[in-house]
């Protein structure tokens, strides 16, 4: 895949993390995925399960709720960044203490097949095959999904440490 691709208008595939652990995260993330899917240039292909995850990281804090989504886009890899970011910004979202508590977090796992290693955005992005909170949910909905080491998200689950504290939110 190159970036003819978005050139000519053929969408690429996608996958996009999700979480939040301030206010209601569940009707949070759903506000954030209804915004996604209403977004000209992006088509919604799957939505994962809700996921209870214990807070990742420095930072003592509340459990999370994660999910992951799986897009079509014909937007290109910034412009999408910029759109999770300009939704993270509706919903609220005030950015203080790195890997703190956060209204919505949407971040750019993947983009099709490409390798970008931006200041802002690092896409397959580079931590995702260690963390449960993202291979779960991922792995529910896109088991195939293709990691920076050459991996799949499901094979990527098979040695993820922390996969005991993720639990899934009965709906
Ligand atoms: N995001 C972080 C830091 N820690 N922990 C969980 N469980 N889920 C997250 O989405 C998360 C985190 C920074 O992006
Ligand atoms: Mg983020
Ligand atoms: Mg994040």
């Amino acid at each position: 895949m190159t970036h003819q691709d978005f050139a000519t208008g053929a969408p690429t595939r996608c996958a996009l993390g999700l979480g939040s652990n301030l206010g209601d995260p569940i009707a949070n993330l759903h506000e954030a995925v209804r915004r996604l899917e209403e977004t000209s240039g992006i088509t919604l292909v799957g939505r994962s399960s809700n996921y209870r995850t214990p807070p990742w990281g420095p930072v003592p804090q509340d459990d999370f709720v994660n999910i992951c989504v799986v897009i079509d886009t014909t937007m290109s890899p910034q412009a999408l960044l910029k759109r999770c970011l300009e939704i993270e910004n509706e919903l609220g979202r005030v950015r203080d203490v790195r890997w703190g508590p956060r209204v919505i977090d949407v971040d750019v796992l993947i983009y099709g097949m490409e390798t970008i290693a931006e200041p802002d955005l690092e896409v397959p992005h580079p931590r995702m095959g260690e963390r449960a909170f993202v291979l779960i949910p991922l792995a529910e909905i896109w088991p195939d999904a293709p990691l920076a080491d050459g991996r799949t998200a499901a094979a990527a689950l098979e040695t993820c440490p922390d996969q005991e504290g993720v639990v899934l939110i009965e709906e």
